[in-house]
């Protein structure tokens, strides 16, 4: 479980990019270079974005001024043409394409730079640079001048800050520089005393206040601070650096400012500098283990001794080779997601919480049409449901704004809603380029609320936090839904399919996601008592055009009419969300149409970006077709993963690391459909394995052990009372099911094993004979 390297990280963009290895706390990141002369760690903290309000015009994306009549416009249309140009929605509904977006928008930005350099530092042997993600600790050490130097790095979620530790195997060894060093789009006051760097001042686009703070302890040698800001350490035995980082950032709308970041800086750097490196490093391991140790995946893999760069390289030559690789790369999707996700801070964003530029790839935002929904696929699956904290909290967010934006730009007086992007400034509103009509998004952000409730059936949490969101997005929708003069089914209008085709009426993925929607409230409401609305959902439900159509050539249907091109190869393949994360389409349940999936998946073809590869993987999981599944992990791994193991779309973009460690789990479980589905699409590439820590809906860990590609045991640990249903192979033969050491009662059905746990106790269930 280490990522290691026989060489730094060039200090360059592209060194950032492809070797820079990150760690994180949720709320900050860093990235390690690993000079030998100079030590680079650019550091991020989530509420570091320019835009927002601050910039005089900020307006949420919504409209300066009413458009009456243009929705209707739009609308009649689309039903008399039967479909026209996103650019002519776009034109009526999105923003001028001379609005100043993007200064308004904002963008994620780098916090700047922690620089050690290391005077009379000469040629260096030995060298290596890793990433034990076991534990949560980047590492630099070689050998110069006959003296072994080592340097430790991690990112404490237990006490806010990024902590620096560096030593040698000789007393006194210990020469070096250290400063902060910030972006130019923002004013500075730069000090150092007492060994404690700052740097404060405030962004030039918004006025976003900011602070960062080091304390560079040394134990031995002497320590002088510097006029400039830098403080510099001579012939020490070893120094520590303690750097945290904050703004004036609150999640609070319309003015989304808060606190002067200065107490609360200062705190977390004082204390943590008084705890000191061995006992920050102890509360660190302990808090990344209780969430990184939950689960594990073996699938027999043998890691050659090879730097990481070049077992990548390598991929496709040896099988054992391969499979410890793919293992690393799923740990690497989980490591990620506690680095990039914690609660107390914002979600994931396109880079996770590692951006190192003033102007990011697609502002290092919150993409909502895929991006940020991918980035939370595999919380609940691989047992750390509460790095989505965040995202639920985010989520709520953006309600308030997303209210104003349903009403001034579509006059629906109750719900909200948020297009393709948003920023953390409550940006629900229009874009100025044509995929920024999907209005949809709020309604797939709130299924995964209420999917993470299937997970833990805590009625707490979907009566105070999925249920309003999720009956508030309905509410939008039950203004929004046009009846379809064609047919008089409710859909969409306009609808797109995300970034590909006309603008039409009833699109699938728009019908599947609001299919969905719908039963979702529906159950939840049920659930909840909610009597009324649940009634109200199921009136929906019976109008609803479903999004379920095979057309001419065999293939799922991406828009209401038969209009797919078999030659189009767009990364979206957006009508497969009834695949994943949808449930209408499955191959035992719904075979013609789970063919008609594979039509089209296979005329799309397994090329695409890094996160497309990553959400076909899930696709083919859950088509039950574990070879394919895994040729697109291959895929993946051979063709968008950069040396560091970051997805790269091109460029970086973290959401594939997440949907290949959630296609795996699929892979091995699935549970979607209310039965406990074991090895569902195990590819033949891993004949042998074992994985314990799995989560299933319904609130059940799941253990695995198989053999010949054949489950030998299935451990099942049960949050709740109530039937248990497992699918499997194994269930060919006679099995028995063990709790407490007995046998427990049970009745087979063909693959379907059912039986009713007596208590919590772990249950183990084994082919007989
Ligand atoms: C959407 C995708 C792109 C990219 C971007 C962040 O626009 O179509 O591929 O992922 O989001």
């Amino acid at each position: 479980m280490v990522l290691w390297y026989d060489e730094p990280a060039p200090d360059t963009n592209e060194g950032w990019e492809t070797r820079s290895l990150p760690i994180g706390n949720g709320a900050m990141g860093a990235t390690v270079f690993g000079g030998v002369q100079a030590e680079r760690l650019q550091f991020n903290e989530k509420t570091l974005w320019t835009g927002g309000p601050g910039v005089s015009d900020y307006n949420f994306g919504n409209w300066s001024a009413p458009r009456p009549g243009a929705l209707a416009a739009v609308r009649q249309r689309i039903i008399t043409e039967g479909q026209v140009r996103p650019e002519d929605v776009l034109a009526t509904l999105g923003l001028p394409s001379d609005t100043p977006r993007h200064r308004r928008f904002g963008a994620y930005q780098s916090f700047g730079d922690l620089r050690m350099t290391f005077p009379g530092q000469g040629a260096a042997a030995e060298y290596r640079r890793e990433l034990d993600i076991s534990r949560g600790l980047a590492k630099v050490s070689y050998v110069a001048g006959g003296v072994r130097y080592t340097r430790e790095y991690f990112a404490t979620a237990a006490d806010g800050v990024i902590v620096a530790r560096l030593s040698a195997d000789r007393p006194g060894k210990i020469t070096m520089d250290t400063r902060i060093q910030v972006p130019a789009n923002r004013t500075r006051a730069v000090t150092a005393a007492d060994g404690r760097i700052s740097v404060k001042g405030a962004l030039a686009s918004n006025g976003l206040r900011y602070e960062t703070q080091a304390q560079v302890s040394s134990q031995g040698g002497t320590r002088a601070d510097r006029a400039d800001g830098s403080v510099s350490v001579a012939g020490a035995n070893s120094v520590t650096v303690v750097l945290a980082a904050g703004t004036d950032y609150a999640n609070d709308y319309p003015a989304y400012r808060g606190d002067d970041p200065h107490q609360r800086v200062s705190q977390l750097v004082d204390s943590a500098a008084r705890k000191g490196f061995l006992g920050l490093l102890a509360g660190h391991v302990r808090d990344y283990l209780a969430l990184f140790s939950r689960m594990s995946l073996g699938l027999g893999g043998r890691m050659p001794n090879a730097p990481t760069d070049d077992v990548l390289a390598g991929y496709g030559k040896d099988p054992a080779a391969d499979r410890a690789l793919e293992e690393l790369f799923f740990a690497y999707g989980r490591y990620l997601l506690i680095a990039s996700s914690r609660p107390g801070s914002l979600p994931a964003n396109l880079q996770g919480v590692w951006n190192n530029l003033e102007a990011p790839p697609w502002q290092s935002d919150y993409h909502l049409n895929i991006n940020v929904q991918m980035n939370y696929f595999p919380a609940d699956t691989t047992n750390l449901a509460e790095t989505a904290g965040p995202f639920y909290d985010y989520v709520d967010s953006l309600r308030e704004p997303g209210r104003v934006t349903a009403r001034e730009m579509y006059g629906v007086q109750q719900g909200w809603t948020a297009h393709h992007a948003s920023n953390i400034y409550g940006w629900t509103g229009a874009w100025d380029h044509t995929a920024y009509f999907f209005p949809e998004s709020g309604a797939w952000l709130s299924e995964q609320l209420y999917d993470h409730y299937r997970f833990t059936l805590d009625k707490q949490y979907l009566a105070a936090k999925a249920y309003p969101v999720m009956k508030e997005t309905a509410q939008f929708w039950l203004e929004f839904l046009q009846t379809d003069p064609r047919d008089g089914k409710l859909v969409a209008l306009p609808s797109r399919s995300p970034e590909i085709g006309p603008s039409t009426a009833g699109a699938s993925m728009s019908q599947q996601i609001l299919w969905l929607l719908f039963t979702d409230v529906r159950e939840a409401a049920g659930i909840l008592g909610d009597t009324a609305f649940a009634a109200k959902a199921s009136d929906v439900l019976g109008k609803l055009d479903p999004g379920l159509r095979i057309g001419s050539w065999g293939q799922l249907q991406e828009w209401k009419t038969d209009i797919d091109n078999p030659n189009e190869t767009h990364r979206h393949v957006s009508h497969m969300f009834a695949v994943h994360p949808g449930k209408q389409i499955s191959p035992r349940r719904t075979p013609a149409l789970a063919e008609a999936a594979k039509v089209s998946l296979n005329a799309r073809t397994d090329a695409g970006t890094g996160w497309s590869k990553a959400w076909k993987i899930n696709f083919w999981a859950r088509l039950l077709d574990g070879d394919r599944a895994h040729k697109l992990l291959a895929d993946q791994l051979k063709t968008s993963t950069l040396p560091n193991l970051w997805d790269t779309h091109p460029p970086f973009q973290i959401d594939g690391n997440f949907g290949a460690t959630s296609g795996v789990t699929e892979m091995l479980l699935q549970s979607h459909l209310g039965v406990i589905d074991i090895l569902p699409a195990l590819p033949a590439a891993w004949p042998d394995g074992n994985v314990d820590g799995l989560r299933a809906r319904g609130d059940v860990t799941v253990g695995i052990t198989w053999r010949a590609g054949k489950p030998t045991e299935i451990r099942l640990t049960p949050g709740q009372g109530g039937e248990i249903v497992v699918h499997s192979g194994m269930l060919g033969s006679q099995v028995r099911v063990y709790q407490d050491g007995t046998q427990l009662r049970h009745t087979t059905d063909g693959d379907e094993l059912r039986f009713i746990p007596r208590n919590g106790a772990d249950i183990r269930v084994v082919a007989e004979g």
